[in-house]
């Protein structure tokens, strides 16, 4: 057997990430409980009804990420909840997040806790939710409460979750609430969700000395099908600005670039100390003067390539190496926030945590500063739009029953936190065919 292992820096964080909609239960304070109910909204009907029942049972959780080995999790907190009405604060929800926080710290488990994922209380929907600019005002004032409440159990927050992919799905796609398609209007709920952003950050700094603020930002590839094809590049192009560098270059570099406008950001400059990647996959893009309305590209997966569960993509572990080299550019800590596939039968799942923990690791030898991994997710949970169609758990629910049970991956898992590494044993005991193509010969 060959002998090669890969071993990850002391002290790296080995998490699961999950947020508060898609695994408490009962939300039903939220835009998107309200979207749930409407008929045709999520696939084949699903509802998130009791999700993984994690906000009555969270020791569940909590115990079978320790059981695990696992010393991090990124899990949000839910506004909702929070503030039930304008102004309104539930101090019971915020004493349950205390205690919740205080039970991962109690076994061991540092939170990274997320302000916002997806989720808006009812009454900013009602007030035109990211598009009513008052949100940045109502964001601060929740915040404030949150960074009070949960200061004593963690230092590490992350204020938005995926704002490109919040403004793209709600006001884009149309398949996220609140359902629109305005390209209008998709670059300013960006360009608002930003400026909350870079006021949290600063509100969090002015409550917290030792405070460590950053965003989830979703990367995701856009390849020209034809790499010498000058118009599949520019509408690959196009496609990264709009969905990838708008956001980075706000939050880093303070300029708005198009699509989102053009011009100064400038108290947006700088506003991270750390920043969250999350990785999943990559579209190849081709010119097409027909799609107008796609800005003349189609966008497809490579057919060479393995495609994911539902349509979700094509495995590209390469881009999460891709992805971690062009993030190390801004010179700050990077945490991996969220990486995963859905694999229902888990038949793919080992072989691309092991390739996408592989190209990280290659990262760290190129010093690119990963601080942490968490794995989308511990549990399947409620996928959006999807529903529970698609399965991205180390560990199967029965949202019916609460029934749970581990995949293989979530051994695998276990093992690879445990040992800080990817041995060549794990590689031979759960994707033996990468052993030719990881080890050295
Ligand atoms: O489930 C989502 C998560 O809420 C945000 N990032 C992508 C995940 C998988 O689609």
């Amino acid at each position: 057997m060959p002998e090669a292992t890969f071993h990850f820096p002391p002290n790296f964080r080995w998490g699961v990430a999950t947020s508060s909609h898609q695994i408490e239960g009962n939300n039903t304070n939220n835009q998107w409980w309200a979207w749930e109910q409407q008929p045709g909204r999520i696939k084949e009907g699903h509802q998130s009804g009791l999700a993984c029942d994690v906000w009555q049972h969270p020791e569940i959780e909590f115990d079978r990420a320790a059981a695990m080995g696992l010393n991090a999790m990124r899990l949000s907190v839910e506004w909702s909840r929070i503030e039930v009405a304008p102004g309104r604060i539930d101090t019971a929800a915020l004493d349950r997040y205390r205690e919740m926080l205080k039970a991962l710290r109690e076994r061991g488990i540092e939170p990274l806790v997320t302000l916002h994922h997806f989720s808006d209380p009812l009454w900013l929907t009602e007030q035109g939710g990211w598009l009513n600019v008052n949100v940045i005002r109502y964001f601060i004032r929740y915040v404030e409460q949150v960074v009070r409440a949960l200061g004593e159990y963690t230092n590490l927050w992350c204020t938005l979750n995926e704002p490109n992919v919040y403004s793209y799905m709600g006001y884009m796609a149309g398949l996220f609430p609140p359902g629109k398609q305005d390209m209008r209007m998709t670059f300013a709920v960006l360009r608002t969700m930003l400026q909350a952003h870079a006021a949290a950050y600063r509100r969090i700094h002015r409550l917290q000395e030792n405070a460590r603020v950053g965003l989830a930002h979703n990367l995701r590839f856009f390849d020209p099908l034809r790499p010498h094809n000058l118009l599949d590049r520019l509408v690959a192009w196009v496609r990264d600005m709009g969905f990838n560098q708008t956001t980075l270059q706000a939050v880093w570099n303070g300029w708005w670039v198009p699509p989102a406008g053009f011009g100064p950001a400038l108290t947006l400059r700088r506003t991270l100390d750390w920043l969250g990647l999350n990785y999943y996959t990559r579209d190849l893009v081709k010119f097409d003067p027909a799609a107008k309305a796609d800005f003349f590209a189609q966008t497809m997966h490579d057919p060479q390539a393995e495609p994911l569960d539902g349509g979700y993509g094509e495995l590209y572990p390469q881009g999460m190496y891709r992805a971690l080299k062009q993030l190390a550019r801004l010179g700050i800590p990077i945490y991996v926030t969220e990486n995963g596939i859905p694999d229902a039968d888990d038949d793919q799942r080992p072989r691309a945590l092991l390739l996408h923990l592989h190209q990280l690791w290659r990262a760290l030898q190129d010093n690119v500063p990963v601080q942490g991994y968490y794995h989308w997710t511990l549990t399947d949970n409620f996928e959006w739009a999807e529903g529970w169609t698609l399965r991205f758990g180390l560990i199967e629910l029965d949202p019916q029953t609460q029934r749970r049970t581990p995949r293989p991956s979530a051994d695998l898992y276990a093992a690879i936190a445990q040992s800080n590494a990817i041995t060549p044993e794990l590689l031979d005991a759960y994707a033996p065919e990468l052993c030719k193509v990881l080890l050295p010969s």
